[in-house]
């Protein structure tokens, strides 16, 4: 389903099997190098959702490969299959044609950090944009667990008009093109609609897959 230019929704798109070992990977990266943490913002706010990351660290506002502002770890190193998984789902979003090359380039889609994020029946995440990365390429994002409202809004302002669209367990989303510098938040989670099987107890996951343009 696509919700604009670059912006494309695949309901359903991973399997139990594939949900419960991404689940399994996010559990063991949530006890360390770096603990699953909420992220406390240059203006002393502290975000509801609570986050890890793979490949690179983000921190109010760029990327470290060590955990700055919580213990000072190296973060776990980005693994080859999530590369790969980044690569199939652009496949799956954009097939193998035009779209696929025009969102990014002649060089193979290389995802190098992952963002994942935990929210629990009450978090939320405001409307923002993400720009610390340097580079176009899209990024990918995949749910697991409880449904939520995410709302997709326009590059230039963060209010209206904007289109709210229900994320579910093992559904994609794929950000790029005219899509990818987009401002969109998650306004609500429905606690208690996932499914046992994905091995979620409570809560939404989301991870998104993305390529810093950063060095080495
Ligand atoms: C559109 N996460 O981690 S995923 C984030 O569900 C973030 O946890 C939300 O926004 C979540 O930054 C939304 C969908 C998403 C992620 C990144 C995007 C949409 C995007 C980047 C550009 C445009
Ligand atoms: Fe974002």
């Amino acid at each position: 389903v696509v919700i604009a230019p670059g912006a494309v929704h695949l309901p359903g798109w991973l399997s139990a099997g594939r949900q419960r070992e991404l689940v399994a990977a996010c559990r063991a990266w949530a006890r360390g190098p770096v603990p699953l943490r909420h992220t406390v913002l240059p203006g002393g706010g502290v975000m509801s959702v609570s986050t890890v990351c793979v490949g690179w660290h983000w921190l109010p506002y760029r990327y470290s490969r060590t955990a700055d502002d919580v213990n000072g770890a190296r973060v776990a190193a980005f693994p080859g299959w999530l590369v790969e998984l980044g690569r199939t789902a652009l496949e799956a979003a954009y097939g193998r044609g035009g779209q696929l090359h025009e969102y990014t380039g002649d060089r193979e889609y290389t995802p190098d950090t992952a963002l994942i994020n935990f929210y629990d029946g009450a978090a939320r995440m405001g409307m923002h944009q993400d720009k610390e990365e340097r580079s176009g390429a899209p990024v990918v994002s995949l749910s697991i667990g409880d449904s939520c409202v995410f709302r997709f809004g326009g590059t230039r302002t963060r209010g209206r008009p904007y289109t709210d669209v229900e994320l579910a367990s093992g559904d994609l989303f794929v950000f790029g093109g005219p899509s990818r510098f987009a401002y969109h938040g998650v306004p609500k989670v429905y606690p208690g609609t996932a499914d046992p099987a994905v091995g979620m107890s409570g809560g939404r996951l989301n991870i998104t897959l993305r390529e810093t343009g950063l060095p080495g």
